[in-house]
């Protein structure tokens, strides 16, 4: 990341940070094992794609006060770290390393781990009802996140990714996956911003879509990562996906057909950007749809 894409982020992703920890209740509090493992993977080092998405999709609708936004925010940064903790169970992606650290199982085992990623998932939403915004304005943020994170989202998009493992991939079910995954949550990030920044329903209906081709084009990237990136730079363990035979973008063309269908997406993805939000607004996506295809984190 570089130049002025890097000060806003080096900005935000500080307000975040500190969000978060002032939301989330103390390492000490009882059950203190129970805490510090909410914690421990929380502050491990992500780089908080999420809820500077929602920053921007807040700052893109008009919004002023950052403030304002920064409860939602932190709530979409727990239910990724939720997502992640479980991901790396042995019943799922099986991972030692995330962000950088043993994952949260390695450390405090793999009930609390569990416990640990419920937790989050339930404070995220006590975030919500706390925040100060109106009610009908956290009833959408909700059925946004409970959309993006069910059946329709995550969750679905992780049950066809373990039970397709050691299938032959076809390309509708690889951006099946990964729209259900990963895009889900990322296009979510950006629309809860535009909620609580009060976007009207044609801004929301572009913030959904742009976040969804980020997503994708973020997800394909991480298949590229997994077989040619650096265990150092991405925090986990790479070269997985082959080994246990995963539906990804990488398995289906190889890595240089992914990358070259990537920066494809993300040009198409600049010009909706800039036809539907318009380069002075939308200059935060427009940048970023670069870092996500180039990046090596
Ligand atoms: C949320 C209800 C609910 C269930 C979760 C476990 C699960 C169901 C889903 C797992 C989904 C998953 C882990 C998708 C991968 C998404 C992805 C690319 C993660 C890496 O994101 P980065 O690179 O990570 O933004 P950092 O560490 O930087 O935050």
């Amino acid at each position: 990341m570089k130049g002025r894409l890097k000060s806003y982020w080096t900005e935000r992703k500080d307000l975040v940070d500190r969000a978060l920890d002032a939301l989330l209740p103390g390492e000490s509090d009882f059950p203190p094992i129970l805490h510090r493992a909410m914690r421990y993977t929380l502050f491990a080092g992500g780089k908080r794609l999420r809820p500077i998405l929602a920053i921007v999709g807040y700052e893109i609708a008009g919004g002023k006060d950052i403030s304002e936004v920064l409860p939602f925010a932190a709530a979409l940064e727990l239910i990724h770290t939720f997502s992640l903790i479980h991901d790396d169970l042995p019943a799922m992606d099986d991972d030692d390393m995330r962000r950088g650290k043993p994952s949260s199982h390695k450390v405090f085992g793999e009930g609390l781990a569990i416990l640990a990623g419920d937790a989050l998932f339930s404070h995220s939403f006590r975030l919500i009802a706390e925040a100060d915004a109106p009610a009908e304005v956290k009833v959408a943020v909700i059925r946004e996140i409970t959309r993006a994170t069910g059946p329709e989202g995550l969750t679905g998009g992780q049950v066809l990714d373990l039970i397709s493992e050691g299938v032959e991939p076809s390309e509708g079910l690889v951006i099946d996956i990964h729209r259900r995954k990963t895009a889900a949550l990322i296009s979510c990030s950006l629309a809860v911003g535009g909620i609580v920044g009060r976007a009207g329903e044609d801004l929301l209906s572009t913030l959904r879509q742009v976040g969804a081709e980020l997503g994708l084009v973020f997800q394909i990237t991480d298949d590229i990562l997994d077989e040619i990136g650096e265990k150092e730079k991405m925090g986990k363990g790479v070269k997985k996906d082959l080994e246990r035979g995963k539906c990804t973008y990488v398995r289906l063309k190889g890595v240089e057909a992914a990358l070259s269908d990537a920066r494809a997406l993300r040009d198409r993805i600049k010009e909706l950007i800039r036809e539907k939000i318009g380069e002075e607004k939308g200059w935060v996506l427009v940048e970023l749809a670069d870092y996500i295809v180039e990046r090596s984190e």
